[in-house]
């Protein structure tokens, strides 16, 4: 039956008195409003939804200024609940107006007949949580009151509009008007003198079409935004031709992506590509005039890399100044303050060249803050211009502002949401509040909502709030509610997500920097839209972790605990593992396993360029090894770190970290040299720990031929290879040299005996597993050797060591192992520094630019490196790429 005729019956809401009963009440009549009625009315619940406004259309009912447009391409910006609907309606443009995009939720409202249940001109003045019914009570401004078991929050994130924050609008004896809130019959502006405040969206959608009619157009602009040119016209055919080939699987790759727009996941990096190529993407990018194209499709470093980011930088302002012709007015209008995407970026329609208009004038506040409104215009401190018309483009309380206009929202124990908010919002999952039962947010802060297709999280929030209403009612609950431990993981993994990308660089709406006094922090989550989608169905699958579930008779149900504790990268990375399915390594034999590595490393993002790239031949223990070196860019002598790959002693060789020491030179200002130390099962112990020292004496011999400052070399290692530095130390120390001025052991392997807990918790599912350390044990070393210090160097003597910096990773085997290592060393009086790595796995640090939430970590330890070799604990030379690698003989 198709979706529309099945709602013919309105929900059924009774009264008592001046009360209006239902189960559940919504405030909005927005896109997130209208399919929830839709939605629970289908369910068989009674609802109504309160609207301020006189219609349907949430943000598209205010926002009528002239240029109003969405700037997600329409065929994406739609309903996808019911392909009939999706049918039904058929876009006239690429963006479509915002009269339009009124038409279409007309059209929505009607089709599913939902006007109803909801009532226009009404405000809601306060909710209050009643702990004895489990009902919320709500207070209107205009009607019955209202009494519902559930209350949600449809109220968009950007439709309160913020206050002006100027001096003297009253005084204003001319027009005023704000962009969100533009009168319905229009403004006449003919002949007019204009003042615009702002250049965000609103102001740059704007600005070319009040400068076409208005005699003379004032912008003022405090912070010039990036816009590229929207190639408004016909949707695109290329969006057109996939979305009708399969409209079913256009959606669904829409709700599994980062951005609710089905574009796939770049993965190649800046450094990879040539000037030219760079070029030639970004042209397409700048030709396809979308917004999610230029944010995620050019090079994967553009969103998380201040590096790879300030490229395209470059080449938007290079575009910016083919178009605006005065030098002072591109200078104001050219971003420099924040990098791309970090601030919400604009889609325009002939903006700059808008400012080579006779009659438009820019004024840079950055230079000449306005000082007031006065009764003729605005001042500055230093000109006066007077205007008939000031339109206000100065943006909203976003986010949380139209939550929190309702007040006091009181949960349990008598709480308002506005002191729980008071330093910033807390949610889980951006839907719910720890103490306010049965309040849901659709698209609330903490959720992607701002930062994807609106369209696509609103109906991903709706599915999976409607669907918990009735899983509760099933199963006979009659509240749900956060628990305090599942807020603040959120808050966590939030603070974890924002380290990804490069929001928190900029002062935006996005981290409440526009509204003075705000609590800041960045709002949106940032993980993405699948993979929040699939931390959502998570909750789920997980007995609704993080939930207080209550229902009559005392009964109740608290799974409680943190939905992911792993960093959102590492999450990324071990599901994409756990999709692949692959067999255990340890199934695999050495040979199939060394494959299978080689292999895997190939599909890795290339090592970011160093100085310079070489390869030689070094004296190990019992004959020449491989090693590969790498040397900073900046002039030398550098020190030598002596480093030692991971793979267990049997895979792996001088070539397989190549990224980490690539970093890592880069990070340090070292030379790095990766020796290829021989692999068990042909070499078994203890040929690695033995060439390993072997190989570190020979570099201190030839650290003035390797082009390298004479004097201690440093050691370093990951894994097995942490193993064999932290024995090679051991052996120095006892043999008389060479001098060590410090060791770098990342997630090392200390100990033969495996049952710490970090063995158990972390047994399977972390990709170094249990199993595989056996494995791995197995081939290199007999267990009567086990013991050996140079197989174990916990079990030997720690004194008079070199200082030491010891990394683990939470979710690692190894990770006790490597504690315990440290608090012997430092019980020993060795120097220690310890990195305990939250939310990371046993490869975090050696995935570069795959693992991003890694990069604090290898800042640290190239801090360390670098004080242990006496030099200054910081440098400034990874921010900008290093002059072309060469690729020379290093001996
Ligand atoms: O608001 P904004 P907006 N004195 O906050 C300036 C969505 N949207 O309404 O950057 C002087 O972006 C402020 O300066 P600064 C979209 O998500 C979508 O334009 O704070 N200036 C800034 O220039 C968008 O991001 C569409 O230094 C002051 C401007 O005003 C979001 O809504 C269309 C000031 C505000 O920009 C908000 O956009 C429109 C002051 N006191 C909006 N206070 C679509 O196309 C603020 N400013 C779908």
């Amino acid at each position: 039956m198709p979706e529309a005729t099945v709602e013919t019956r309105a929900s059924e809401a009774t009264h008592s008195g001046s009360t209006q009963q239902v189960d559940v009440a919504v405030v909005g009549a927005g896109f997130a409003g209208l399919y929830i009625l839709h939605r629970l009315r289908k369910a068989g619940f009674s609802a109504v939804v309160l609207e301020e406004a006189g219609d349907v259309g949430g943000t598209w009912y205010w926002n009528r200024y002239p240029g109003a447009r969405c700037d997600i391409q329409t065929i994406d910006y739609s309903y996808t609940f019911d392909p009939e609907l999706d049918k039904a309606w058929t876009w006239s443009e690429k963006y479509a107006t915002q009269p339009e995009i009124l038409r279409y939720l007309g059209f929505v409202a009607d089709r599913y007949d939902l006007r109803r249940d909801i009532r226009f001109g009404t405000k809601v003045k306060q909710a209050t949580w009643d702990d004895a019914s489990e009902r919320w009570l709500i207070t209107t401004d205009n009607g019955a009151n209202v009494s519902c078991r559930h209350y949600i929050m449809a109220t968009g994130c950007l439709s309160s509009p913020k206050p002006p924050e100027i001096d003297g609008v009253k005084d204003f004896k001319g027009e005023v008007y704000f962009t969100g809130r533009w009168p319905h019959e229009g403004v006449n502006l003919k002949g007019k003198r204009v003042a615009v405040i702002g250049t965000g969206s609103s102001g740059i959608q704007s600005i070319p079409l009040i400068a076409s009619e208005a005699a003379q157009l004032t912008v003022f602009q405090r912070t010039p935004n990036f816009a590229l040119p929207a190639g408004n016209g016909p949707q695109p055919e290329d969006r057109r031709t996939f979305f009708e080939t399969d409209r079913a699987a256009y959606r669904e790759q829409a709700r599994w992506s980062l951005a609710g727009v089905p574009y796939p996941q770049q993965t190649v990096v800046s450094w990879q590509l040539s000037d030219a190529e760079r070029r030639e993407r970004f042209e397409k990018a700048w030709a396809a005039g979308d917004l999610v194209h230029i944010l995620t499709q050019l090079w994967a470093d553009q969103g998380v890399d201040v590096d790879g980011n300030a490229i395209l930088c470059d080449l938007i302002r290079e575009k910016i100044g083919e178009v605006v012709k005065d030098p002072e007015t591109l200078a104001a209008l050219t971003p420099q303050d924040h990098p791309f995407g970090s601030k919400r970026p604009c889609l325009d329609t002939n903006y700059y060249a808008t400012y080579n208009r006779p009659n438009v004038t820019l004024v840079n506040l950055r230079q000449e803050p306005i000082k007031e409104i006065t009764a003729g215009g605005i001042s500055t401190d230093k000109r006066s211009f007077d205007v008939d018309v000031i339109v206000f483009a100065t943006g909203f309380d976003a986010m949380t502002g139209a939550i929190l206009a309702v007040h006091p929202i009181t949960g349990r124990g008598g709480k308002s949401l506005s002191s729980v908010w008071a330093h910033g919002p807390q949610s889980y999952l951006g839907l719910t509040v720890a103490g306010f039962p049965n309040l849901f947010m659709i698209t609330g802060p903490g959720s992607p909502s701002v930062l994807s297709n609106m369209a696509v999280s609103i109906e991903q929030h709706a599915d999976w709030v409607v669907d918990r209403l009735i899983a509760l009612r099933d199963a006979g609950f009659t509240s749900m509610e956060a628990t305090e431990t599942a807020q603040a993981g959120w808050a966590q993994h939030m603070a974890d997500c924002s380290m990804l990308t490069l929001h928190r660089l900029a002062n935006t709406w996005y981290t409440g920097a526009n509204v003075p006094g705000k609590a800041q922090g960045v709002m949106p989550y940032t993980g993405g839209v699948g993979p929040y989608r699939s931390i959502c169905n998570e909750v789920v699958g997980r007995g609704m972790l993080g939930f207080h579930l209550k229902g009559p008779g005392g009964a109740e149900q608290c799974n409680d605990g943190e939905i992911v504790r792993l960093q959102p990268d590492v999450r990324l990375v071990l599901g994409m593992l756990a999709e692949m399915n692959l067999p255990p390594i340890e199934t695999m034999g050495a040979a199939g396993a060394r494959d299978f590595l080689n292999e895997f490393n190939k599909g890795r993002p290339a090592g970011r360029p160093v100085g310079e790239v070489g390869e030689g031949m070094l004296q190990g223990a019992d004959g020449p090894l491989p090693y590969k070196l790498y040397r900073p860019a900046t002039p030398g002598p550098h020190p030598i770190v002596v480093y030692f790959h991971g793979g267990g002693w049997v895979l792996g060789d001088h070539e397989s970290d190549d990224p980490f020491c690539r970093d890592m030179c880069r990070r340090t200002g070292m030379i790095f040299v990766s020796v290829n130390y021989r692999h068990a099962p042909e070499h078994r112990f203890p040929a690695a720990p033995e060439d390993g020292y072997a190989a570190t004496r020979w570099i201190s011999e030839h650290a003035a031929d390797l082009g390298g400052r004479p004097g201690p070399v440093l050691v370093a290692g990951w894994s097995a290879g942490a193993n064999v530095a932290a024995v090679t130390c051991q052996l120095a120390r006892d043999r008389g040299g060479p001098q060590i001025a410090g060791q770098l052991l990342l997630s090392p392997v200390t100990d033969c005996i495996f049952d710490r807990p970090s063995y158990v918790e972390n047994a399977t599912g972390y990709f170094l597993t249990r199993g595989l350390m056996y494995w791995f044990w197995d081939i290199y070393c007999s267990p009567a050797d086990r013991t050996d210090p140079r197989a174990s160097p916990i079990r030997g003597k720690l004194e008079g060591l070199p200082p030491a910096f010891v990394t683990t990773a939470e979710f690692d085997p190894l990770r006790d192992e490597g504690i315990a290592y440290a608090e012997a060393l430092a019980k020993a009086g060795v120097p220690v520094e310890q990195l305990k790595a939250r939310g990371h796995f046993h490869s975090s640090f050696v995935m570069v630019d795959v693992v991003i939430t890694g990069v604090p970590g290898r800042i640290k330890m190239a801090e360390a490196l670098r004080r242990f070799a006496g030099l200054p604990a910081q440098m400034d030379t990874v921010r900008r790429a290093p002059p072309p690698e060469v690729n020379a003989a290093a001996s």
